[in-house]
């Protein structure tokens, strides 16, 4: 431990606490509507609003041809600079965090081939892929090291998924909307500490629908990931984890961190414009909800007018004065900030945070260039008619709860590969509803959704478009309706807090 190390644990162990001169009282860490229990750092938070946004690079590909463009990316140990003068250790997607960002077209195929330089196994999910099941990261289909490590705790009996050593390639046929997707870990049990340690990225569709709308674009379309983070006294990610790579019992709720990183940044500044921008939100948290609002808001409201959603366009934009997003859960949004004064601050806050979580970022409009010639057109996607629930073949009922001794489960049961808790037929439109004790943010693999209703009454004010996460609340009862296609095989029902995936809040269902 080097003596800086030692003299910031010092000032922690006299109760000078953790938090940055800069940061007003935070007492109450915790606000109402988290899942979770805050785990604080034992290092001085950075101060805010101190660094560049910064904008993860795209990744090139290394081959293309008439049909397919092919990727490579090495998962591997990396030195990240987020905290001034301490260098973070990360599990990163070739060096970075996030990692680099996949550009796909819709109807050609993307093939990504991931190495594994890291010492422990891992898989990979692309979250919103259209994706055969051979190639949707299966939570045992592992990738393991290099060095060919199988994991001990990987050989149960009667689990032993499809493994590969050392690499796999992921085939992603691309038939799907323009959308706003992300990659990241998806292994058994391992999947909370993988991401939280940096295993996360964008991965962007593109199609010629939204091309064809003048929405913003090229540097004023900028993807933000939002997580929250907490870190050792060595500048290291600190994450309660048990001898088993699980979390810690009394984390079980979800583990929420005390920075927050936009872009792997801390509350970083972004310099603007006076013209419209388009920025893409994801919360890429373990288990932290948003509340986020700009500060000030703009004369008039609706500073935040939504055009998409997990799934791509809306139908038509719909405008808020405050967006609320669950772990997984994409906003694509327009902001215009010619409807701020030159020289504005605009920040870009949490109302479910409070002292430091309860910042994101700020946007200074410093840019002296007006031009413009974006527009946010009435009418928006194509492709979003309302599924009819009369044309739904089979209504389920999913019960997201803890089971008695503790575990999150599904309909009462642990999650265990290969056990399906429901059959659908490929071509055919179904209900599932899903009914909970807690917060629970619920994703599901191969078929983006609609949601139907919200306690027996209309969808929520977040809830438009084609979704594949939905926040569903302690007590809510939510009914979506999917259609199943393409795809045969096993897929993944499961909660997006990933404290609570890990612990088994995961399901299999089987397309036939
Ligand atoms: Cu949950």
């Amino acid at each position: 431990m080097n003596r800086r190390a030692v003299l910031r644990l010092g000032a922690a162990a006299a109760g000078v606490g953790a938090v940055g001169v800069g940061w007003p009282s935070a007492a109450a860490l915790l606000a109402p509507g988290q899942p979770g229990r805050l785990l604080r750092s034992r290092t001085a938070l950075p101060e805010p609003y101190r660094v560049a946004l910064p904008v993860p690079s795209r990744l090139a590909p290394v081959r293309t041809d008439s049909t397919t463009d092919h990727y490579e990316i090495t998962q591997r140990v990396a030195e990240l600079r987020i905290l001034p003068g301490l260098p973070t250790p990360a599990w990163t997607y070739g060096g970075t965090f996030p990692g680099p960002t996949i550009v796909s077209r819709s109807g050609r195929r993307t093939v990504v081939r991931h190495r594994n330089d890291l010492p422990q196994p891992v898989v990979v999910h692309l979250h919103g892929g259209h994706t055969p099941a051979g190639s949707d990261g299966y939570p045992v289909d592992l990738i393991l090291p290099t060095s060919g490590a199988m994991p001990a705790d990987h050989a149960m009996p009667g689990m032993p998924g499809d493994v590969a050593t050392g690499e796999r390639a992921y085939a992603y046929p691309m038939n799907q909307r323009a959308a706003t997707l992300w990659y990241y870990d998806h292994r058994m049990g391992h999947t909370g500490l993988n991401v939280w340690r940096g295993l996360a990225g964008f991965h962007l569709v593109a199609d010629d629908e939204s091309d064809a709308l003048l929405l913003p674009r090229g540097h004023r379309d900028i993807p933000l990931m939002i997580v929250d983070r907490s870190f050792a006294a060595d500048g290291s990610f600190r994450y309660p984890v048990t001898a088993t790579g699980g979390v810690a019992d009394a984390y079980m709720n979800g583990v929420l961190g005390d920075v927050i990183l936009v872009n792997g940044a801390p509350w970083p500044v972004a310099q603007t414009d006076p013209a419209r921008y388009r920025l893409r939100l994801l919360n890429a948290s373990n288990a932290r909800r948003y509340r986020l609002e700009l500060d000030p808001q703009p004369a008039g409201g609706s500073a935040l007018v939504q055009i998409g959603s997990d799934g791509g366009l809306l139908a038509r934009p719909v405008g808020h004065d405050a967006l609320e997003l669950a772990p997984g859960e994409r906003f694509d949004v327009v902001v215009d900030f010619s409807r701020y004064r030159q020289g504005t601050k605009v920040r870009l806050v949490n109302r479910l945070g409070s002292g430091s979580t309860a910042e994101v970022m700020r946007f200074d409009v410093t840019g002296r260039d007006r031009g413009d010639d974006s527009a946010i057109p009435d009418r928006l996607g194509a492709g979003v008619a309302p599924l009819a629930p009369q044309h739904a073949v089979a209504t389920r009922t999913f019960v997201f709860r803890q089971r008695r001794g503790g575990a999150w489960a599904i309909n009462d049961l642990a999650y265990r590969p290969g056990r399906a808790l429901a059959t659908p037929r490929l071509g055919t439109v179904e209900i599932w509803r899903f009914v909970t004790d807690f917060h629970h943010p619920v994703h599901l693999h191969l078929d983006h959704f609609q949601v139907l209703s919200r306690n027996g009454g209309a969808p929520g004010p977040y809830d438009a478009g084609w979704k594949d996460t939905v926040d569903v609340r302690p007590s809510d009862a939510v009914e979506i309706l999917t259609r199943f296609t393409d795809y045969q095989g096993a897929f993944l029902l499961h909660c997006h807090n990933l404290e609570h995936e890990d612990m088994a809040m995961m399901a299999d269902f089987i397309t036939v």
